[in-house]
């Protein structure tokens, strides 16, 4: 459990840019056995989506946004530096975020969720040209490939990429998330009934139980 008074103090940390402030903060966790989701979504997602509040009001420079940005970019991968996790043979994902897609934060989550799990794991960033992910598809064979798409003006390139990749891999399971298909994901079912939509970690959590 993560209290009010903990998240707040990271939240004005991080818009102060104390990255030394911060990072105690997620060790104590980490030492009390807070998990890496409660981590990643009630202190590093929750501060961010506050951030992007502030920053759409105006009540936070777009240097203080990117100052956090970079801290929670380290704390990302920190946390699982600091796991035990046992590799499970023959699981992979490859997750990716789409051409010209410059938001990664939520991506690098998901593609650390898949590596505590055991899975391997290749994570592609932001901003992948369409061709480098579908010549990474054919190099790897992962078993399945996440895609991230945050800015909404990036949704139909979101759908030109699934076609393009059902196409040529018909049988790859492909799961999709990110704040853009809050309003898109109907047309995206409608178009491609077998791809999922995972919302959050929580969905993720329980996708990675049932896979077989
Ligand atoms: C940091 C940030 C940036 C950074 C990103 C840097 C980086 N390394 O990622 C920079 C400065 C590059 C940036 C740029 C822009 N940004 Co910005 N940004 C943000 C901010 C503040 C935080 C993003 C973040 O990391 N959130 C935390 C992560 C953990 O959350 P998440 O991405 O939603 O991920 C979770 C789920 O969605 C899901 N998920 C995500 N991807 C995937 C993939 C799979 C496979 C699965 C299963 C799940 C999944 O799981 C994650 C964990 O639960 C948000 C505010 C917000 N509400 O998020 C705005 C925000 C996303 N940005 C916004 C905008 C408008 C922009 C710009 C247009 C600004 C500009 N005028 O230049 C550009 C667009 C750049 C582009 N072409 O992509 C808007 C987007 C509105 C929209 N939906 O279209 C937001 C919402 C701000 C706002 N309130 O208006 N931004």
């Amino acid at each position: 459990m993560i209290s009010e008074s903990v998240y707040l103090h990271y939240l004005s940390s991080l818009l102060d840019g104390d990255k030394e402030q911060c990072t105690k903060i997620v060790n104590t966790l980490l030492e009390r056995d807070v998990t890496v989701k409660e981590i990643y979504l009630k202190l590093f997602q929750r501060s961010l989506y506050r951030i992007g509040e502030l920053w759409e009001k105006e009540r936070c420079s777009i240097a203080d946004e990117h100052i956090a940005t970079k801290i929670t970019e380290s704390l990302v991968d920190l946390v699982v530096s600091r796991i035990d996790y046992i590799s499970k043979e023959g699981k992979s994902a490859l997750i990716t975020c789409i051409d010209k897609e410059h938001h990664e934060l939520g991506a690098r989550m998901v593609a650390n969720f898949f590596q505590i799990n055991g899975w391997f794991t290749n994570f592609l960033g932001s901003n992948t040209p369409r061709n480098e992910i579908i010549s990474h598809i054919k190099k790897r064979k992962p078993n399945v490939l996440g895609i991230s798409n945050n800015f909404y003006i990036n949704f139909l390139r979101l759908l030109k990429l699934i076609d393009e990749i059902q196409k040529e891999f018909p049988e790859l399971d492909i799961i999709v998330g990110g704040q853009a298909l809050s309003e898109g994901k109907d047309e995206l079912f409608k178009r491609f009934p077998k791809v999922k939509y995972l919302e959050s970690l929580n969905d993720l959590e329980e996708y990675i139980e049932k896979f077989e």
